[in-house]
């Protein structure tokens, strides 16, 4: 997978994707990242890179040539078939595991376009772009954060990423529930005590537990997130158990 983002701010994608698993991903080449700053791609004295918009309003809109220049400049760096041209945007589809999961099936070169100031000229996005993605409903300043979370995401998910130990496969949201609560030493703390099962050595009955208490969660935190998972035969008997134990608790306090 290589990745291209298209920045007024290429320094702060290459910086923060050096870090943790996308870093490791960069060094051992499992992954490519390059940065293209449309500003090099202007032609005049000032580097003009936005300019007002027609129809007045307030605040300034990316021209269209700068950043059409620098996508062809990324398409143009690799020789491959599966290119996608990916704009940031609060007005894209909302992201989600399953789109970024996609990606990985059938994209070898992934171009990200972050934008800034109050967005780019339209026949940009629909000329040159494939797809608008968003992180959600809610304002950030610029495209960059959202180019950076995908990557991340994206990134897991390819094969030899993570180890085997914290595979992305055993992390929620692939099988469409929440995680099962974590615990490390001490034992006994004042805040509380660990549950006597994960001391007990027996791993079945660890396994029915963490399984229990992630459809339990997911049922008290997220049960929007149920709606779209058919449980088995067995998880909807651990759900039930998971519900009378909080009756229980409830009726003794
Ligand atoms: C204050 C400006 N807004 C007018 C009400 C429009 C606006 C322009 C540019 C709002 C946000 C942005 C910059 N946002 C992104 O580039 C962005 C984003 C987001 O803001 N929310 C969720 N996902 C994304 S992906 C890219």
């Amino acid at each position: 997978m290589h990745f291209d983002v298209i920045s007024l701010f290429p320094e702060m994608v290459i910086q923060a994707a050096s870090y943790g698993v996308t870093g490791k991903a960069i060094e051992n080449k499992i992954v490519g990242l390059s940065a293209w700053n449309p500003r090099d791609y202007t032609t005049d004295k000032h580097r003009t890179v936005d300019a007002k918009p027609y129809g007045g309003g307030p605040g300034m809109v990316m021209k269209y040539q700068p950043l059409a220049d620098a996508v062809t400049s990324a398409k143009n760096s690799q020789n491959c078939q599966n290119k996608k041209v990916v704009y940031l945007s609060p007005q894209g589809k909302v992201l989600n595991q399953a789109l970024l999961s996609s990606i990985t099936d059938d994209t070898e070169q992934l171009i990200l376009v972050s934008g800034r100031y109050e967005g780019i000229d339209e026949r940009f996005i629909e000329t040159i772009c494939d797809e608008e993605w968003s992180l959600g409903d809610y304002i950030i300043s610029g495209g960059e954060l959202a180019a950076l979370v995908v990557i991340d995401a994206v990134t897991r998910l390819l094969p030899d990423v993570l180890g085997d130990e914290n595979s992305a496969k055993q992390d929620s949201y692939s099988d469409g529930l929440l995680e099962f609560p974590h615990y490390t030493r001490p034992e006994k703390l004042n805040q509380g005590n660990v549950p006597e099962i994960l001391l007990s050595g027996n791993h079945a009955e660890i396994a029915r537990w963490r399984t229990k208490q992630a459809l339990g969660r997911t049922w008290q935190k997220r049960s929007d997130l149920l709606k779209h998972n058919k449980l088995t035969t067995i998880e909807h008997g651990l759900l039930e158990e998971f519900k009378r134990e909080v009756q229980l608790r409830y009726r003794n306090e």
